[in-house]
C-alpha cells in the first residue's frame, strides 16, 4: 500500500510525514524542486504484539505502508512556465499513489506563511482537490484530442480507440461540471479499463488531514468540529506528533497523557486508511517471525500466500487458517488446535481481517 502526502506549501506534510515513518525530514522550508522521499510507516496493532509475545524469541514484524511525502502543492491553473513542468511531474508521481494524504492548514501561526493569506481549511481543501481535478481535466482533454484524431485514421485499433474516446468524453463531462472523476460510474469491464489506465487522480482514495494548532485537540475542540465536517477526516497537530515520534519510546506514552493525545497518530491514519481502501490485515506466525501483511477485501488466501512468497501460491495445496482473537484466548497454538478452532480453507477462500494464516505448499 503507498500513500502520497499532499496539500498546499507549509500546511504540515513534512511534520506528518516524520511522525508516522520516524524520519527526521527538515521542517518548514519551502521546497522548490520536486524531491520526493519516501519511507515506510509501521502499522501499529494491538493483536499482533498480544500475538508474538506468544511466540517467544520471534521477530515482531509490522505491516508497512509505504509513505511519500510530496511537495507542496501550487496552483497548476496559475502556474506558469517551469512551474508547470514541475507541477506535472509532482502530478505524474501522484497518480501512483493507492490513496491520497491531504493536508490541510487549520493552525494559526504569524511565523509560518499561508500561500494564500490566511487560514481557511474548506477553503484550501476546496482548492486543492481544484488543483487535483484541474489537472485530471487537462489530461483527459488531451487524451481526447489524441484519440478524436486517431479515429479518423483506419488503423488496426480504430475501434479500440473509439471506445475509449466514449468513455473519456463521459468521464470528461463529469470533470467539466466540476465533479470528482469517482463519479464516473464504468458499466461495462472496458470502461473500467479505461479509466483505470488513467490513474485519475480525482478517483482515488483520499484521507483528509486537518492539521490543528496544538489547541485545537480534543473534545469539543476546532479540530472535532473539522472531522465532523468531513467524514473520515482525521484532526490532528503534526508539529506535536512529530515531537512525540522523536521522543525516545518510553518518554512518550507519559508526553501523550500530558498532551491530551490517546493514540499516536501512525495508528489513527492507519486506519483511515485501511478503510478508504478497503484494507485489511492478516498474520503470520511462527518462531522465527510473528508477522501482519495487508490485503485487500475479497483478496482469497492464495492472494495471501503471494504476498508471503511466491512460491507458496505456486505450490499452494491448503490454507490452516484460525482466528487471532480464538488464538489469544487460548493461549497458545497447541491449546488452540486442541479447541478444534483450526480450519482447512482452499485457494478460494477469502481472508478475513485478523485471521491468522499458515499456509501449506509444494514448494519443490
Ligand atoms: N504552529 C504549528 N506549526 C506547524 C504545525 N505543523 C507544521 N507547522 C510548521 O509549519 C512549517 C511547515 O511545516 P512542514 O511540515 O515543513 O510543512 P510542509 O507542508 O511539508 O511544507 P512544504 O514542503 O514546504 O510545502 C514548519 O515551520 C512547521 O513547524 C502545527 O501543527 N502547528
Ligand atoms: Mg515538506
Amino acid at each position: 500500500m503507498k500513500l502520497g502526502i499532499t496539500g498546499f506549501p507549509a500546511c504540515g506534510k513534512t511534520s506528518l510525514f516524520n511522525a508516522i515513518t520516524g524520519a527526521r525530514l527538515p521542517v518548514g522550508q519551502y521546497s522548490s524542486s520536486p524531491g520526493l522521499v519516501s519511507a515506510t510507516m509501521k502499522v501499529p496493532d494491538e493483536r499482533l504484539k498480544r500475538i508474538w509475545s506468544m511466540y517467544e524469541g520471534s521477530r515482531l514484524v509490522y505491516a508497512a505502508v509505504e509513505c511519500v511525502d510530496f511537495t507542496g502543492l501550487i496552483s497548476g491553473k496559475r502556474g506558469e512556465g517551469s512551474g508547470k513542468e514541475i507541477i506535472g511531474e509532482i502530478l505524474g508521481k501522484l497518480r501512483q499513489v493507492d490513496a491520497i494524504v491531504h493536508v490541510v492548514r487549520a493552525f494559526e501561526d504569524p511565523g509560518v506563511p499561508h500561500v494564500l493569506g490566511s487560514v481557511d481549511p474548506m477553503r484550501d481543501l476546496e482548492e486543492t482537490n481544484g488543483e487535483l481535478l484541474f489537472a485530471d481535466l487537462v489530461q483527459c482533454e488531451n487524451r481526447i484530442a489524441k484519440l478524436k484524431v486517431q479515429v479518423t485514421k483506419p488503423t488496426k485499433t480504430q475501434e479500440q480507440d473509439r471506445k475509449e474516446l466514449a468513455t473519456l468524453e463521459k468521464v470528461y463531462a463529469i470533470l467539466e461540471s466540476g465533479r470528482p472523476a469517482r463519479e464516473f460510474v464504468p458499466h461495462t469491464e472496458e470502461e473500467r479499463r479505461h479509466v483505470a489506465a488513467f490513474q485519475f487522480l480525482t478517483m482515488k482514495k483520499q484521507v483528509v488531514v486537518f492539521n490543528v494548532d496544538e489547541n485545537d485537540i480534543g473534545p469539543g475542540g476546532k479540530g472535532e468540529n473539522l472531522e465532523k465536517q468531513v467524514p473520515g477526516s482525521l484532526a490532528l497537530c503534526a508539529k506535536l506528533e512529530m515531537e512525540i515520534a522523536q521522543l525516545p519510546e518510553e518518554e512518550r506514552s507519559e508526553y501523550m497523557k500530558v498532551m491530551g493525545i490517546k493514540e499516536a497518530v501512525a495508528g489513527r491514519l492507519a486506519r483511515q486508511a485501511y478503510a478508504a481502501l478497503d484494507a485489511l490485515s492478516f498474520f503470520t506466525v511462527g518462531f522465527d517471525e510473528v508477522r501482519a501483511w495487508t490485503v485487500r477485501r475479497g483478496d482469497t488466501a492464495l492472494d495471501a500466500a503471494a504476498k508471503v512468497h511466491t512460491d507458496l501460491a505456486r505450490g499452494f495445496v491448503r490454507a490452516e487458517v484460525f482466528r487471532c482473537e480464538d488464538l489469544i484466548a487460548a493461549g497458545s497454538e497447541k491449546a488452540l488446535k486442541a479447541a478444534g478452532k483450526i480450519r482447512l480453507e482452499g485457494k478460494e477462500y477469502q481472508i478475513r481481517d485478523g485471521d491468522v494464516i499458515f499456509i501449506r505448499a509444494n514448494t519443490r
